[in-house]
């Protein structure tokens, strides 16, 4: 093997508010894959610049210090045109390293990556198995062309690979838990809490038109054992202190007798973390006998995507349920005295503003304890794609990031499509600040100002908000009482 045989893991430096106002999240793209190169003999360096905060000077310096061999980044459509000049930033330092870029924006769109000359190669879908690979071909001096799962440009011309099968079984995965700086990753939301992030399945079968995962995944879904996810959360809380775990999965629970299995094993252990994930809102009224199981094994926050609150969208966009079964979720969660989140597409070619002060004040309705109102963004790869197309005026993907709107519906503006949503957080969180004061449980009210704390103080709704001069005084009157309140709890 070469004597440089670094690998360089890069986030890409891009921030939009929303959930990184909850947390440092850690890189759990880049725990799996760095398990895969050390596997494979390399030397991995995970270097999270989004979560240091870090700009392309930083990312400069550090990649003309580590001088690694490889430098490899991960992209989602609004993260794109920044994982794109870390790549161009390496190749500058040194026009020898060789530049890797995965995820799922660059597995559709590889072509228009691949004009980029600083880029290399593009690993499709799933990136363990292709990345060992790919690198023992380019440390060997071996052709890549028989390596699946591959783009990359010969000449004037991009090569692409067949697809590689999904790897059968997710338990043999390695982490490289090491590589992580513990002392970043915290939820904001508990005090001195050590956040990390567990995966228990991959995929989703499901077909809804604006989502690109069931896109990515091939509508496939694959568990991990209980045992083996009940054993790395108890080694993470162990050996690094976790106490808060995000499961990051799709559709945790798509398989219910593995999915009870679990909450048994994390209810017989009890480990002592919390738990936050999401999944559909059927599976929640599918579990409504075992729902108090998921409280005690220690989920405390369950995000459900409702998006729409009218049967015509729902089926517009596939989302194959019944409009009442999103209230009926919100409602049982609420009652085992778990945290609701949930959200609400907007900004559809159809929307008005009647329909989205429908939608407002049906989602107060179903009272979810947070609410986000989000900006339909037009993947280019999703489903719906072609339907939105005519209706696009912004190819800017760093807007593609679910808060700024990029489609003017058929008879609305942009802008008012714009100040529409931020009215849908203002009036919903004003009503939601006055809740709280009344809460009973305590660590629930804790959570609550808390997390109100963090959107009022940090968040992009505040920008927005202030940058529209739209901050009403009785908002900031109840914030202030708010933070009074929570200084004496
Ligand atoms: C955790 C998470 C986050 C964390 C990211 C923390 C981090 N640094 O990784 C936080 C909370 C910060 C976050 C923020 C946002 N996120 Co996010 N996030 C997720 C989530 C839930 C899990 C991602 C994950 O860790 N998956 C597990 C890993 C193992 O899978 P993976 O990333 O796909 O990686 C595999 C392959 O893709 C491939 N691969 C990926 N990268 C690379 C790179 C190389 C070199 C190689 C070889 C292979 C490879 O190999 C990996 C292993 O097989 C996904 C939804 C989901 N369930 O996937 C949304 C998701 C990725 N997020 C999404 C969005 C929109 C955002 C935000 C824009 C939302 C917002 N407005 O706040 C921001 C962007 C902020 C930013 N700078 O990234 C969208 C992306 C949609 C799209 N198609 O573009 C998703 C899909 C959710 C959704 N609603 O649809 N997110
Ligand atoms: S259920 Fe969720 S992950 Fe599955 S297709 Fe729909 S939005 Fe995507």
């Amino acid at each position: 093997m070469s004597e440089n045989n670094k690998i360089l893991f890069i986030t890409p430096p891009y921030h939009c508010g929303v959930v990184e106002v909850a947390g440092h999240w850690v890189p759990l793209t880049f725990v799996y894959l760095a398990g895969a190169a050390r596997e494979a003999g390399f030397e991995p360096v995970i270097y999270d610049a989004m979560t240091k905060r870090h700009g392309f000077t930083e990312i400069e310096k550090k990649i003309s210090e580590l001088a690694p061999a490889y430098v490899a980044t991960t992209a989602i459509t609004a993260t794109t045109p920044d994982a794109l000049e870390v790549l161009r930033i390496a190749k500058e330092i040194n026009p020898s390293v060789i530049t890797i870029i995965g995820g799922v924006h660059p597995s559709f769109m590889y072509e228009e990556v691949l004009e980029n000359r600083y880029v290399d190669f593009v690993v499709r879908e799933e990136g363990e198995e292709t990345l060992k690979e790919l690198l023992l071909t380019l440390d060997a001096g071996r052709k890549v062309e028989n390596v699946r799962g591959i783009s990359y440009r010969e000449k004037e011309k991009v090569i692409t690979t067949p697809l590689r099968p999904f790897i059968a079984d997710l338990d043999c995965l390695a982490t490289a838990w090491d590589l992580i700086e513990w002392k970043h990753y915290k939820y904001f939301v508990i005090p001195n809490s050590r956040l990390a992030a567990v995966s228990t399945s991959r995929g989703c079968s499901h077909n809804c038109t604006f989502c690109s995962q069931q896109k990515f995944w091939h509508q496939s879904w694959r568990g991990r054992k209980p045992e083996n996810v009940v054993s790395e959360i108890a080694g993470l809380k162990k050996d690094y202190g976790v106490n808060v775990i995000l499961i990051p999965d799709e559709y945790p629970t798509n398989d219910r007798p593995r999915w009870e299995r679990l909450l048994d094993l994390l209810i017989e252990r009890d480990i002592g973390v919390y738990l936050l994930m999401e999944t559909r809102p059927e599976d929640i009224v599918r579990d409504k006998d075992i729902l108090w199981k998921y409280k005690k094994a220690g989920i405390i926050h369950i995000y459900i995507g409702v998006e729409a609150t009218d049967q015509e969208t729902l089926d517009l966009i596939k989302k194959d349920v019944g409009v009442g079964i999103g209230i009926e979720a919100l409602r049982l969660i609420h009652e085992q005295g778990m945290i609701t989140e949930t959200s609400f597409i907007l900004g559809f070619p159809h929307e008005t503003k009647q329909s989205i002060q429908r939608t407002l004040e049906l989602s107060k309705l179903y009272n979810p304890d947070f609410a986000h109102y989000l900006a339909l963004a037009p993947w280019p790869y999703a489903d719906m794609y072609k339907e939105l197309e005519p209706y696009i005026v912004s190819t800017d993907y760093r807007k593609y990031n679910l808060v700024d709107p990029v489609i003017r519906p058929e008879n609305m503006s942009l802008k008012e499509v714009d100040w529409a949503i931020i009215d849908c957080y203002r009036s919903f969180y004003m009503g939601k600040m006055k809740e709280i004061l009344t809460m009973k449980d305590a660590f629930k009210k804790r959570y609550m100002l808390s997390s109100m704390k963090l959107i009022m103080s940090s968040s992009f709704i505040v920008d927005k908000l202030g940058s529209l001069g739209h901050i009403p005084p009785q908002m900031k009157d109840i914030l202030e009482g708010l933070q009074e309140d929570n200084e004496t709890e």
